[in-house]
């Protein structure tokens, strides 16, 4: 069978194309109308998530854009302050739909490698006080995107959960890669959200599934959630075939995770002892690989047009001078060692 994805694609593992067992899975799916209540196979794939992340209940979404979204405008009023860490996805790369459909303000802790420590949040809670909004959610993202996917541990979050939730605060994360952070640290998903109020995490990019994220909690939670999706246009009807391809994903696809991780950690070293590239690999710990570009060399962006037009290597351009490459299951070692020639080639001129 053909698959219309590129080869040495590294700019996300939102590329990954579904494999031929969840192709089967969802040829064969039984559906009906969600909305309804009414598709047998949601229904398990709900089950089957909500169990993987030790929660009550869990909903089927169309995004990790629009299960954060859910989760923000359900733990929210209008007016409420939200604290996430300074380059978290759910600020920077979500439209601001918390602001736009939310009308909830963001207030931006800077992290170190993406984590906030229980410190600087009791610093930005500000309390009780006429002038100020009412914080009620507290957002952390574990694997951190932008700190290249750096991981929190179950005590990093335990110890911030716990101030959160002593001022009252909700606590979410975006783990669109959580079994990414799991995997990499050899704890259980569940372990790593058993003191926050939400969860949301992806089916598509690593492990593979087509479409779709899940957002995870209390029953009582996930009950308005599910209106809250509504809402927003995400009451899916037969999708019961997507979510045939999502069970496979978390059944099968999260112990592979690992290769992507010893891949990416590879490709880090390599480039890293290529003049005019830098890669901090202390925080590589999963699959995204930050490589900083010296100036005096050239623009991440200069690189990344470089590398698609000596090697139809595709990257992402991640700011002025850092690249990023994501390693997934449709790329392997073949690819990631053309990737280092390639690189070595452009630098060493
Ligand atoms: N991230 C994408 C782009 O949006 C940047 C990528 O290529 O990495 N949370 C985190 C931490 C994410 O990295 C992403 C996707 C999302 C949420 C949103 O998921 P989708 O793309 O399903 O809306």
């Amino acid at each position: 069978m053909e698959h219309f994805y590129k080869r040495f694609d590294f700019r996300s593992d939102t590329v990954t194309v579904p494999t031929q067992v969840m192709r089967e899975a969802m040829y064969k799916a039984e559906v009906g109308d969600d909305v309804l209540g009414e598709d047998p196979t949601i229904q398990r794939l709900e089950r089957l998530a909500a169990d993987k992340v030790g929660k009550e209940a869990a909903l089927f979404v169309t995004s990790g854009t629009q299960g954060n979204l859910v989760a923000v405008l359900t733990h929210t009023k209008r007016g409420d302050e939200v604290i996430l860490e300074s380059e978290a996805h759910i600020y920077y790369y979500e439209v601001g739909g918390m602001a736009a459909l939310g009308g909830v303000i963001p207030r931006l802790i800077e992290g170190e490698a993406g984590i906030i420590t229980p410190e600087a949040l009791k610093k930005a809670l500000r309390g009780e006080n006429i002038h100020f909004p009412s914080a009620s959610l507290l957002c952390l993202e574990n694997s951190h995107n932008r700190a290249g996917g750096a991981i929190w541990t179950p005590n990093q979050v335990k110890s911030v959960a716990e101030v959160a939730q002593e001022r009252g605060l909700h606590v979410h994360v975006d783990g669109a890669r959580l079994f990414n952070a799991a995997i990499a640290q050899n704890c259980e998903a569940s372990d790593l959200v058993a003191p926050v109020d939400s969860v949301m995490f992806c089916l598509s990019k690593g492990l593979g599934a087509p479409v779709g994220s899940m957002l995870a909690g209390s029953a009582e939670f996930i009950n308005r959630a599910r209106k809250m999706r509504k809402m927003l246009g995400g009451g899916m009807r037969q999708a019961g075939i997507l979510a045939a391809a999502g069970i496979v994903a978390l059944e099968s696809m999260t112990e592979r995770l690992g290769d992507d991780h010893s891949l990416a950690l590879k490709i880090g070293q390599a480039l890293s002892d290529i003049p005019n590239v830098s890669v901090d690999l202390e925080r590589l710990k999963t699959n995204i690989v930050l490589a900083e570009i010296d100036p005096a060399w050239g623009s991440a962006e200069e690189l990344v047009q470089a590398l698609e037009a000596s090697g139809e290597i595709l990257a992402a351009d991640f700011g002025p001078q850092t690249v990023r490459f994501v390693t997934h299951k449709d790329v392997g070692e073949h690819d990631a060692a053309k990737l280092i020639e390639t690189v070595k080639q452009i630098m060493e001129g």
